[in-house]
């Protein structure tokens, strides 16, 4: 042992490890613009983005260009090009090799939602074959009812479809008046499962938990109670479910499902919005069989008569904003706030309203890293997320490597090692605090300063 690494462990015996929560400051940095009501941003697992827009539209980002030629453009499929069309996308977990991509969207004429698969063009990897392969149709009836949605892969490679109720969604009517969230025989209200992979168009997974063809229940269900959902996501790192399900005047929510679960879940409407009772709905199943919501918050009765809508996002598994790291970003359409939320393993959390607002927010998308991105329908721009520069606190766990300077305008913690071959420095306002497990490996330089940020 070296005398300095003998040094940093004697001043380590008094310093307690520090225990606050760190949050971090967000800022958006416009990457692209001039979508027409874009609504939902992909990565193929490489360098590009996609955004589709609602008239049917998916494009391609490159080199921070956006293509003329769209990737896919079913503009004459779709229902309304203001308002109902392209929903949502998602590329195969495996599209590098099968070149595979699914879109929800809502079809000319019945108003019903399509899912459909596409394939890549085997001579323009900007470009998809135009020839659809329908997958599921769902039979929305209700001409102004909810339709959703999302469809996402799940870890375990099915493909998750989040549907809305079905029912009328306008200010101060009675949700969902034929309950059909609930219903278990209707596909409204809910996150279906199926298997793309092994069956054209698809397959029931064994461990769906109404699988069974004799129990009256469409064996695609996975989880069912759900108003309206907009965005659910499965973190990268762990596979767990994110969503969020739009309320009526009552409660926003944002619903946590723990990677692995057998699904079956009864999110609550409209038996309960939010945590709360609905009092329209007269009977309902125990309350304990429900899985109420991680957070809340008001909408319009509660909220001063302010409209709300939640838009669920995706929990930052990106390498360039530590501070970021394992927090869940969401936001509201309504309001335009933007949350970031940090749950620790024992179900609390650390919710945390963030200064930049954006009108219209539609969407959050996540790239190949793992940064995130943010979409206003309105205002057509991407905004990438991004972390303030000067954050109050900074934590440092991951190994870095390269040139970087780290700073903080009050305290870094340094519990990482600084790699072979690096330059890094560490700069913060008021303490440089060096915990057990921080190393600087041979070949390499580290640098703390005190000092504000610039
Ligand atoms: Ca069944
Ligand atoms: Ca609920």
């Amino acid at each position: 042992m070296n005398v300095r690494r003998l040094l940093v462990i004697l001043v380590l015996g008094w310093v307690r490890p520090l225990t606050f929560a760190q949050n971090p400051t967000i800022s958006l940095d416009l990457y692209a613009s001039n979508f027409t009501r874009p609504t939902d941003v992909e990565s193929a697992g490489d360098a590009r983005l996609f955004v589709s827009e609602i008239g049917g539209k998916i494009k391609v980002i490159q080199n921070d260009t956006v293509l003329n030629t769209p990737f896919v453009d079913i503009s004459s499929k779709i229902n309304n090009p203001q308002w109902s069309g392209i929903f949502s996308f998602a590329f195969h977990p495996d599209y590098a090799q099968n070149g595979k991509i699914y879109v929800m969207y809502v079809r000319s004429p019945d108003a019903q939602v399509q899912i459909s698969q596409f394939n890549r063009s085997t001579s323009d990897p900007n470009q998809a074959d135009p020839t659809e392969f329908p997958i599921l149709t769902i039979p929305y009836n209700n001409p102004i009812g909810h339709r959703g949605g999302e469809i996402a892969f799940g870890q375990d490679g099915y493909l998750y479809i989040a549907t809305g109720d079905n029912a009328d969604g306008g200010r101060a009517v009675v949700g969902d008046p034929l309950n059909q969230a609930q219903n278990l025989a209707l596909v409204f209200g809910k996150i279906l499962r199926i298997d793309v992979n092994s069956a054209t168009p698809y397959n029931i997974p064994t461990t769906n938990p109404y699988q069974s063809p004799n129990d009256n229940i469409p064996d695609e269900i996975w989880a069912r109670g759900l108003r309206n959902p907009w965005r659910m996501t499965f973190d990268k790192l762990n596979g767990d479910l994110w969503l969020g399900d739009n309320g009526q005047d009552g409660w926003e929510e944002v619903d946590f499902v723990a990677n692995g679960s057998a699904g079956g879940q009864n999110f609550g409407w409209r038996c309960y919005e939010g945590n709360h009772r609905y009092p329209y709905q007269v009977t309902c199943d125990d309350s304990t069989t429900m899985t109420f919501p991680l957070l809340e918050y008001a909408g319009f009765d509660h909220n001063g008569g302010n409209t709300a809508s939640v838009i669920g996002g995706y929990v930052y598994r990106g390498a360039q904003h530590p501070s970021l790291y394992g927090h869940y970003l969401y936001g509201d359409y309504a309001s335009g706030k933007i949350w970031t939320l940090k749950r620790e393993l024992n179900g609390t959390y650390t919710n945390v309203l963030q200064s930049p607002n954006l009108p219209n927010l539609i969407a959050f998308g996540q790239d190949s890293s793992g940064e995130l991105y943010a979409i206003s329908f309105f205002g057509g721009n991407l905004y990438k997320i991004k972390t303030d520069n000067c954050p109050p606190t900074l934590s440092l766990t991951a190994p870095v490597g390269g040139t970087q300077n780290f700073k903080a305008s009050l305290q870094i913690e340094g519990q990482n090692t600084i790699e072979s071959g690096a330059n890094i420095t560490y700069q913060a306002g008021n303490s440089i605090v060096l915990l057990p497990n921080f190393q600087v490996v041979a070949g390499s330089v580290f640098k703390a300063t005190i000092a504000g940020c610039p």
